[in-house]
């Protein structure tokens, strides 16, 4: 699909023109571009069969954008775009990845000091020169260092959201050839990381032919963009969306082995080896060997279970105290896939949310829940259409309706009033607390002044969730991850969790789990450290489409990652326990 590579290109362009303090286009290519990616043909066959009329029907695109488009298919390049770039040469894939570096400063830090890319950016910001300019300060120079240094830190990794996707389709073709005999995801992608560098298949096959035959489908898939390399054992590729994929074929009496050792992690192995030896065995992806003798090899299980280990959940694979627990039979009994009852951290079109409550609802009905909340945003968030104390109370009566239709048609399910209510600068909540009580449930979160020190941060936080009101905080740290479409990532705040824990553990707040892929905030470190406290979490997606609560699937990873079990997770409880824990202050 073209669509992609032309939504990426109007991406560029609406920043150039914001650059230039263009008014209104920036934000027409941004349209188009945001439509192209929402579109499900490929925008190259409906100019094909049905013109450049139907282009321009598009909703965003239009003329201008149509002719565009039509010059893209038709000579591969669009004179406007290049245009656009040879008046300002930076590359501007790596600038614009760094935290305070917008097309107009981007444009200014060219003219005045002749930065094109990361390594000038830096070496202009450690040399001081940059605080010396219009608009920009001591503080921003330190924090374009420090931006640079994080965004060389996530460089070259993709959401586990985007990637998951891709690799399962990938996955149910690769399925369907009749000559595999089995086909895995291991790596990163298997221990549900976060971030994933590439994606690992394995597959199970034997004889020339067959092998040739395998190979010469995955490398000839659609998406594939670059074949790096084509061999009877392994091929690697490149997918048009910028990421990498192994395909491993592997005999069957060593696929459990290949599996366990390519599943990782590197640190994982090392640690697991490292057992084997102990015991007078060794470990390869070949096998488990005593002497030349293979003891365990075709099963992933009977490797650990040879080793006197129980089997270990990718998840929790990255040397983190796994191997001992599993030697001691003590792993967790981890929330499974399936175990939430519900999600109380949807926005519905009242506010930003995008689908009416009862589209929201049914979803959930789908999903098998026996819940859902719906958690607006309020007042403080004008950009969000934040309810105030009126809006809230006309929404509830909305709920209160769906409620009853469902009690008189005898469906099992309960929509939950709530909102997602602003933390303010000292602690406060943006909606009264009168307003407050008459909810089922209440989500506070940070959404403005991210940059407090540790200190203010911290007694800002813990203010709110001393409030007898506030149940459940929303992603702790705020921190977002780099995406695909070059969307900013974002440093966690500066705070002091253990405090916030603490808190957390004496008042009965919630704290959340956020599935968003961006987000997953707790992550999974926190997770496990909120464990040791006691705390109780919840995972929530914060939906802003019905569809985004399939998300929850992420959130649950996270939670496994952070060695989760189901009863440490709030609403893998039916409503009448669920209630239990929320409102805090309220006896019910
Ligand atoms: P990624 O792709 O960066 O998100 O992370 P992984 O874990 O998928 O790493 P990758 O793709 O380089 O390799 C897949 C697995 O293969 C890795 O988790 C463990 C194993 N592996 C790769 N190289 C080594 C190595 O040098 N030593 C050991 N012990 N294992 C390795
Ligand atoms: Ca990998
Ligand atoms: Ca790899």
């Amino acid at each position: 699909m073209i669509n992609s590579e032309l939504a990426k290109i109007f991406y560029r362009i609406s920043d150039f023109l914001s650059a230039d303090r263009v008014d209104f286009k920036p934000a027409a290519y941004r349209k188009a571009a945001l439509s192209l990616e929402d579109l499900k043909e490929d925008v190259s066959l409906i100019y094909k069969n049905r013109g450049l009329k139907a282009v321009e029907e598009i909703p965003g695109i239009g003329q201008s954008i149509g002719q565009k488009i039509e010059e893209y298919i038709l000579n591969g390049r669009i004179g406007y775009y290049e245009e656009l770039k040879n008046r300002l040469p930076v590359n501007w894939e790596e600038l614009s990845g760094v935290q305070g570096i917008g097309p107009k400063r981007a444009k200014l830090l060219y003219e005045k000091l002749g930065i094109r890319n990361l390594a000038d950016l830096e070496a202009a910001a450690r040399a001081r020169k940059i605080s010396a300019l219009p608009g920009f300060g001591q503080k921003s120079e330190q924090n374009i260092v420090e931006g640079v240094e994080f965004r060389k830190m996530s460089r070259g990794r993709f959401l586990l959201g985007q990637i998951q996707p891709q690799a399962e389709a990938v996955k149910i073709r690769l399925e369907s050839l009749e000559v595999l005999e089995r086909i895995d995801i291991a790596g990163s992608l298997r221990r549900k990381k976060e971030t994933i560098g590439d994606v690992d298949f394995l597959a199970q096959t034997t004889g020339k032919k067959n092998i040739a035959a395998v190979m010469d489908f995955f490398t000839g898939l659609p998406e594939v963009e670059k074949i790096w390399g084509k061999g009877a054992t392994k091929s690697s590729v490149r997918m048009k969306n910028g990421f990498n994929m192994d395909l491993r074929i592997l005999p069957p009496e060593s696929y459990g082995a290949a599996l366990q050792y390519f599943t990782g992690s590197k640190e994982h192995n090392i640690a697991l080896r490292r057992r084997a030896q102990e015991k007078g065995y060794k470990l390869s992806e070949y096998g488990l060997f005593y002497g030349d003798k293979i003891i365990a090899g075709k099963d992933e299980i009977e490797v650990y279970e040879k080793l006197g280990l129980q089997w270990i959940a990718p998840e929790l694979r990255e040397n983190t105290g796994e191997i001992q627990a599993a030697a001691e039979g003590k792993l967790p009994d981890l929330i499974g896939y399936g175990d939430l009852k519900g999600d109380l951290h949807c926005h519905s079109n009242y506010s930003d949310g995008h689908d009416p409550i009862e589209d929201i609802a049914r979803e959930g009905i789908g999903m098998g829940y026996g819940y859902i909340g719906i958690a607006d945003h309020t007042k403080f968030l004008k950009v969000a259409h934040g309810l105030d104390e009126a809006a809230i109370r006309d929404r509830n009566l909305k709920i209160d309706g769906l409620n009853a239709g469902f009690r008189s048609r005898g469906i099992d399910f309960t929509i939950l009033k709530g909102c997602e209510a602003n933390i303010l600068d000292d602690g406060s909540i943006d909606i009264d607390n009168e307003t407050l009580k008459e909810l089922d449930f209440v989500i506070a979160g940070i959404h403005s002044n991210f940059h407090f020190d540790r200190g203010k941060m911290t007694r800002r936080i813990i203010r709110a969730m001393e409030n007898p009101n506030v149940d459940i905080i929303s992603h702790l740290t705020g921190r977002l991850l780099s995406g695909m479409r070059g969307s900013k990532a974002r440093e966690a705040y500066d705070l002091d969790a253990e405090k916030i824990f603490e808190t957390s553990k004496k008042t009965g707040t919630i704290l959340e789990i956020n599935s968003n892929s961006r987000r997953l905030d707790l992550n999974d470190g926190h997770i496990r450290r909120a464990l040791d406290y006691g705390i109780k979490m919840i995972i929530n997606t914060d939906a802003h489409y019905a569809g985004d609560l399939r998300f929850s699937e992420l959130g649950i990873a996270q939670a496994r990652r952070g060695w989760a079990e189901k009863a440490d997770i709030a609403n893998t409880r039916r409503l009448e326990d669920l209630k239990k824990i929320l409102k805090k202050s309220k006896i019910h």
